[in-house]
């Protein structure tokens, strides 16, 4: 059975016959995902037929080809695992708050169930499309372990303010996922022709796709069991060493909902002893990840600086008219001309490959402030080229992070500095002591 707790009810509506719909949006995945499982749950009781609904836009928040690349072929990739379970799938191109409520009249739905997203572009279609419903419409939290809403009941200050709040509730949610039991088969359900579907969206192509990761989630099953076999073990002291490529690289598929966390941590707790590496893995799997959708959640202004604590903003107004040593548009940075051998290795990374090791992320992020007129625009641009390039741009995690380098959010007062004021903190010096930065930026100059 289904933790009532993971689902809350959006829009009370009447009863009445007619299939049910799961419209799918940040878990993109059959398999470990409680929006699915619901839907099932619920269609099965009903003795009702239930369709996936995936409404799919032009220009996402920025993203670009690679994004989009990846996220239609790991569609493509569902609509095959739905289709062992007979149940369709179908896009509707175009925004979600006239295409969704028109789908719902013409075929008679009788009931909607969606995934959660704390972002105020989802809210925003999901309170426009329920204006429009008379039928009921749930809402399942299949991303954190703990339902977003039911860890905390505000924004938390920091990861030790949250962490108690997660270890409590662990024991009542860290549970196995139900089996998905098939529908009678209907009608044979026509196919998405993906390819068609992608060559139509109007996007910046100029970002290529990449090669490094399939996407999808058996690719990304393959990827955990791989991580967790080859590198869990070292993850604690060699997570923080760009060169060593100690890190799991599943954050794209957590973005996309490919890979659940919840099947990561019990794949771990499963099979794996407790130790430093799996420790660390779950912090940041478990509470780093969902105090970033706790921030941008119960945060209104989680993508700019009018979201960071008073004292963070006191100190960076002290500071805004410190003497900068370099100033870099978004133009110098992009192209990853700075005087800065690492910053531009880092930046070089991210736009070659669609991603940047966590270690340099913060890094990239501070010379971003150090560089930048203004706090404002530091924030602007580490956001911008974040979704331009990552493969998992555009998720509270890029947000969180971009905040914390930036805004000290989740971070508390340091040793007064330029420009920084108290925000923490990070120079060059201090990846040397860390790590070999001349190896990091020979590797990123061998990437084609
Ligand atoms: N979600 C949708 O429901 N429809 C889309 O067309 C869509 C496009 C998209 C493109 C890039 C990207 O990074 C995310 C995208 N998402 C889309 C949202 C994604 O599924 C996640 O829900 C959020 O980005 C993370 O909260």
């Amino acid at each position: 059975m289904i933790n009532k707790n993971r689902i809350r009810k959006l829009k009370e509506g009447e009863l009445r016959k007619g299939p049910v719909i799961y419209w799918m949006s940040r878990d993109q995945r059959v398999n470990d995902n409680w929006a699915m499982a619901y839907a099932i749950e619920l269609a099965q009781d009903l003795e009702e037929q239930l369709i996936v609904v995936f409404t799919l836009v032009n220009k996402f928040l920025g993203a670009t080809l690679r994004q989009y690349d990846f996220m239609i072929n790991g569609l493509s990739k569902t609509e095959s695992l739905l289709s062992h379970l007979n149940v369709p799938f179908v896009v509707l191109l175009g925004d979600p708050v006239s295409t969704l409520p028109s789908f719902i009249s013409e075929h008679h739905i009788s009931q909607l169930i969606t995934d959660f997203d704390p972002l105020s572009i989802k809210r925003k279609w999901k309170k426009e499309v329920c204006d429009q419903l008379t039928i009921p419409v749930y809402e399942v939290d299949a991303h954190n372990l703990i339902p977003c809403w039911f860890a905390s009941d505000k924004e938390e200050y920091a990861a030790y303010t949250f962490r108690p709040k997660i270890q409590r509730l662990l024991p009542e949610f860290l549970d196995e996922f139900p089996p998905l039991v098939p529908f009678p088969c209907h009608h044979q359900t026509k196919r998405n022709n993906w390819a068609v579907i992608l060559s139509s969206l109007s996007l910046d192509r100029s970002v290529k796709p990449v090669e490094w990761m399939k996407p999808g989630e058996t690719a990304a099953r393959t990827m955990l069991t791989r991580f967790l076999t080859e590198k869990l073990t070292n993850y604690a002291e060699h997570k923080n060493d760009p060169v060593l490529n100690a890190t799991s690289a599943l954050s794209p598929y957590l973005h996309f909902g490919h890979l659940s966390a919840q099947r990561a941590a019990l794949e771990v707790l499963k099979n794996y002893p407790r130790n430093p590496g799996n420790d660390a893995f779950l912090e940041e799997l478990i509470v780093r990840r969902e105090l970033s959708d706790n921030f941008c959640y119960y945060n209104a202004h989680y993508d700019s600086l009018e979201g960071i604590q008073n004292w963070a903003r006191k100190t960076l107004d002290q500071h805004r008219n410190d003497k900068r040593d370099f100033l870099y548009s978004l133009i110098q940075f992009e192209s990853a001309k700075t005087h800065d051998t690492l910053w531009n290795a880092a930046q070089r990374e991210m736009t070659k490959t669609g991603r940047m090791h966590g270690y340099m992320r913060m890094y990239w992020a501070k010379k971003i402030l150090e560089w930048s007129a203004s706090p404002e625009e530091a924030l602007q641009t580490a956001i911008y080229l974040n979704d331009k390039y990552e493969l998992d741009g555009r998720d509270p995690n890029g947000y969180t992070g971009c905040m914390w380098a930036i805004g000290g959010i989740h971070d508390r007062a340091w040793k007064e500095r330029n420009i920084f004021g108290k925000i923490r903190f990070m120079n060059r010096n201090g990846c040397e002591r860390k790590y070999d930065v001349r190896k990091y930026i020979m590797t990123v100059d061998q990437i084609d």
